[in-house]
């Protein structure tokens, strides 16, 4: 039986690849492996039986036999070792990568979060702008250290590895606020991301549910 995955039933990113699903999906299809996917609603996230998979109420999930995991970066780690393609088979350079992965999702991502919460959900409030300039500031700073260290280099340490499709994957989430823009490389990092064939599926597959979900109404 292929593994099942959850993902919003109706993204509200409108089908832009940016919801945690995607970064699974991706896994997945550069590791060639079919997989059925459950679109879930906002209100049946919340619901036990969803909740008993994912304890804080969210997509993505993964279900593969008698193994149930969630968080998407210990989805991506798990097909990773289980499949070639996206892990360096050498133990020190297998090592390496992981620590990538953790850099993408601990270092990185974090005040890339911080920005959209300043955004979206904090748009209102009178500090907003200091706030947002703070916020923008640290991510700069973020950007300019992985820039230097990526240098002229394709990818983050040597081949293709699961910590670029992460490290993509964080940074995709920067495309429209523009701050990209002054890392020539990063920006060229992440296109050369996007221009995958193993993304551009999974990128499909889910446009592809925005796109009948609206089409229902
Ligand atoms: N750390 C967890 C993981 O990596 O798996 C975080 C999972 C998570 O944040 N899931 C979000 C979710 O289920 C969807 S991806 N949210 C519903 C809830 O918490 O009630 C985050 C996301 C949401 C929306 C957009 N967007 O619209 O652009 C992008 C990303």
């Amino acid at each position: 039986m292929p593994p099942t995955i959850t993902a919003f039933e109706r993204s509200p990113d409108g089908g832009r690849g940016l919801a945690r699903d995607m970064r699974v999906r991706w896994a997945l299809e550069e590791a060639g492996q079919p997989y059925e996917v459950r679109l879930v609603s906002f209100s049946a996230m919340k619901a036990p039986d969803h909740v008993a998979l994912q304890p804080f109420g969210q997509i993505p999930t993964y279900e593969e036999d008698d193994l149930v995991l969630f968080e998407s970066g210990a989805i991506v780690l798990h097909i990773a070792e289980r499949h070639a393609g996206l892990l360096p088979d050498h133990a020190n350079d297998r090592a390496r990568a992981i620590a990538w992965m953790f850099a993408a999702l601990d270092t990185v991502e974090p005040p890339i979060l911080e920005l959209i919460t300043v955004k979206i959900l904090e748009g209102d409030k009178p500090w907003r702008n200091e706030r947002l300039a703070l916020v923008e500031d640290r991510i700069r700073s973020r950007l300019k250290q992985l820039s230097v260290r990526l240098d002229d280099a394709d990818w983050l340490d040597g081949a293709f590895s699961a910590a670029d499709l992460l490290m993509v994957s964080v940074l995709l989430r920067l495309k429209s606020s523009g701050l990209l823009d002054d890392y020539v490389n990063l920006a060229a990092y992440v296109a050369r991301g996007e221009a995958r064939p193993a993304y551009k599926r999974a990128f499909a597959a889910q446009l592809a549910v925005f796109n009948a979900a609206s089409s229902v109404g």
